[in-house]
């Protein structure tokens, strides 16, 4: 047993945390990711306790770990009072079923615990929308024969958002309302997209990133709001738009959902109209938070991201957030692993801090720089002041 975890409030559920090395793959990597599981679970509430790591070479199609790792599993959660078991990759409904039938536990996924964070943070009516749907869609292959032994003790991580009020056991019912909520979404899609026609010609920019990157707290700071920012994961879920003036050049500056290693296709898909607001964008603004040992992977997963939303060839401007706690160690790190010539990631890039403002008067100066070429192209004989209303939604 890990000596670090102790025991915690009650009513906090523990939870173990389990992951494979696949293949020729690192330990290290592994072991990464079950950090940001764990604080994944730490977000929902819950209280990891201890992790699983088995090396395998391909995941164990009916239970995903090894019969001697289940057992092993098996024994702890019982001898610890363990209540959820989270696995780190999305399991197969059969995966699921039978796991949970030899554990006997709540048995979670990844994917199930990412969409529990944005139930539980969801705070406008398309927020909400979009995460049931998500949740139906993850839910309807998955729901024969689930938790029937956790009947009475329904709520909890895993089971808030629709499984709250009561999970319908038909799949049909479910199926009409996965079809009720779409038409909702194409409604709230069109309002949305005429809002953002009616925006006007100014030039819009997107804050994207990794979550808690520190894509709001740059928001707040450039546009003098007080958009929430949290070192929890998934803070900001709807879009915020805001009309920021540097120098004498107005334009429009959008922050929104970050995204996350593994982020469930589903969530992408039921989010889409949160993220045409990074689709439609001029320029993208990547923040990077390089305090993050990991951050270099993050920054694969907002590249991939991207693609997969169809935003991949747009304008990007890195921000590399967070300098004022890198170590002298890490910061030789970066400085050797990020391009040598750092506009080959995009237009340009900048090191900065957002809490301690440090060189944020250099990033507005790029940024105008970088939206006055596009605002030229479109006022090509006017000057900058434009008469516009704010613009948030
Ligand atoms: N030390 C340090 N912390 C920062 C900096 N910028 C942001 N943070 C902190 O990082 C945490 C996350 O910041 P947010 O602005 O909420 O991050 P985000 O990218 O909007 O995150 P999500 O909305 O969750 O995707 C907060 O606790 C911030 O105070 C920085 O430059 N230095
Ligand atoms: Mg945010």
């Amino acid at each position: 047993m890990n000596n670090k975890y102790f025991r915690t409030s009650p009513g906090q559920e523990r939870a173990a945390l389990v992951g494979l090395v696949l293949n020729q793959n690192k330990k290290a990597d592994t072991e990464t990711h079950l950090e940001e599981l764990a604080f994944l679970a730490e977000t929902a509430g819950a209280k990891p306790v201890t992790n699983f790591i088995q090396r395998l070479f391909k995941p164990n199609p009916s239970t995903f770990v090894g019969s001697g790792m289940l057992e092993k599993i098996k024994n702890y959660v019982q001898e610890n009072g363990v209540d959820t078991v989270i696995f780190d990759d999305e399991l197969s409904p059969s995966q699921l079923r039978n796991i949970e039938r030899e554990l006997n536990r709540k048995v979670l996924d990844r994917t199930n615990l990412i969409l529990d964070i944005f139930a539980s943070r969801a705070r406008t009516a398309h927020a909400r929308i979009q995460v049931e749907l998500a949740q139906y869609e993850y839910l309807l292959p998955r729901l024969a024969g689930r938790w029937p032994h956790l009947e009475r003790q329904r709520g909890g991580i895993g089971l808030r958002g629709p499984g709250e009020a009561e999970i319908e056991t038909d799949r049909r019912v479910i199926r009409d309302k996965i079809a009720r909520l779409k038409k909702q979404l194409i409604r709230i899609d069109r309002q949305k997209s005429t809002q953002r026609m009616h925006r006007g010609k100014l030039v819009r920019v997107a804050l994207v990133g990794y979550t808690n990157a520190g894509k709001s707290t740059l928001l707040n700071l450039l546009s003098k709001s007080s958009v929430l920012t949290e070192n929890k994961l998934f803070a900001t879920l709807d879009t915020t738009v805001r009309r920021v003036v540097v120098k004498n050049l107005p334009f429009l500056l959008a922050d929104t959902v970050g995204f996350i290693h593994k982020l469930p296709h589903c969530l992408v898909e039921s989010f889409k109209a949160t993220l045409d607001e990074v689709r439609e964008a001029d320029l993208l603004l990547h923040v990077i938070d390089v305090s993050h040992p990991n951050f270099e992977e993050q920054i694969a997963v907002v590249h991939a991201t991207l693609k997969e939303i169809g935003a991949k060839n747009k304008p990007l401007f890195t921000v590399f957030n967070k300098v004022d706690i890198l170590t002298e160690r890490s910061a030789y790190h970066v400085i050797a692993s990020t391009p040598r010539n750092p506009g080959s990631e995009g237009n340009t890039s900048l090191y900065v801090s957002a809490t301690e403002k440090i060189n944020i008067d250099i990033l507005r100066e790029k940024l105008y720089e970088q939206v006055k070429e596009i605002h030229i192209t479109r006022y090509p004989y006017n000057d900058f002041l434009y008469n516009l209303d704010d613009c948030n939604s």
